[in-house]
């Protein structure tokens, strides 16, 4: 059968390049943005765009069968810094919009699930360096809760149903064709539009918080990798913990010293702290390395370089 692809939050952080790279590998016309707000000139240029609640599975279900899909990738949630501001709206889009995939893919509706977990499933009394696939997770946010939450419907639905859902524990992740909205490893992107614009910024974590963070173009090869995967190598059916690079907001102000020259960072620590404080530091991923041949490429110095220069373009 033919593979047709719905992406649900296509306009956000990952959907944007996520939708363009699936675009360029399985054609324009095969892979249909959705988001719940229209689009703003990105994505409907190219191919299929349409507006699409995540929370109405009545929708969900008329454009998988209008657009007779096979793969979902839903993107739509609400990210760690908001979810503390409105624990029950994040709570609810959060599980319902999982809920309503997963069933489609039970009822056998649609062949193949992705969902982004997060390394917010952990908590302050998981281990912080090196964190295990396996370990002790008591998630203290909102948004941790409910992708622990969801990681474990994930595996109920392959174990009771055998829904080929596949997911990645996402650390921060960096890009520069969309703003991140609503994380707390969101300082990392826009470090680097404070740097071009203003040459200097104010960051809301402290000087030492060292976080697991990811360029984008990795982030996506990981997800596209995890879904050609042959399925009897998925061995994990709750989420891989994935590793990149980790750094701190001191380290990362160095790097872009070294291009902005008279760049000068200062720290005003706030709610956001106390999120960042209770993930780790780095993470250990090689179950994802061993089960689909997963390698992260980008450096620090080479993140900084391809931030910079992309960016000069939109400021
Ligand atoms: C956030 O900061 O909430 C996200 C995440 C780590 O999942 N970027």
């Amino acid at each position: 059968m033919k593979k047709r692809i719905l992406i649900i939050g296509a306009s956000g952080q990952i959907g944007t390049d996520l939708t363009i790279q699936l675009r360029a590998k399985f054609g324009n016309h095969k892979v249909i943005a959705t988001d719940i707000r229209d689009d703003d000139g990105t994505l409907g240029k190219d191919g299929p765009f349409e507006v699409l609640d995540a929370m109405d599975y009545k929708a969900i279900e008329d454009v998988v069968i209008r657009y007779e899909i096979t793969d979902v990738y839903l993107l739509a949630a609400m990210l760690s810094a908001t979810a503390e501001k409105f624990p029950m709206r994040a709570w609810n889009l959060n599980m319902n919009s999982l809920f309503n995939v997963l069933n489609l893919a039970k009822e056998k509706k649609i062949k193949k699930v992705f969902w982004p977990s997060s390394i917010a499933v952990f908590g302050p009394t998981t281990p912080s360096t090196n964190t295990p696939q396996k370990t002790v997770m008591e998630p203290s946010t909102v948004y941790g809760i409910s992708k622990q939450a969801g990681e474990r419907w994930c595996e109920y639905y392959f174990n009771k149903y055998g829904v080929d859902v596949r997911s990645i524990r996402y650390p921060g992740l960096i890009s520069y064709k969309t703003l991140p909205g609503g994380g707390t490893t969101d300082y990392a992107v826009d470090i680097y539009h404070k740097a071009l614009k203003h040459g200097k910024y104010i960051c809301f974590l402290s000087e030492k918080t060292t976080l697991p963070m990811m360029y984008i173009d990795d982030a996506i090869r990981a997800t596209l990798s995890i879904m050609e995967a042959p399925k009897e190598s998925i061995k994990v059916r709750s989420s891989y913990n994935l590793a990149g690079i980790s750094f701190s907001p001191e380290e990362i102000a160095e790097s872009v010293k070294k291009q902005v020259l008279n760049f000068e960072i200062s720290y005003a620590p706030d709610f956001r702290q106390e999120i960042a404080d209770s993930w780790p530091q780095s993470i250990d991923d090689s179950d994802a390395q061993k089960d689909w041949g997963w390698k992260n490429n980008t450096t620090l110095e080479g993140m900084t370089l391809i931030m910079l220069e992309n960016l000069k373009e939109y400021i």
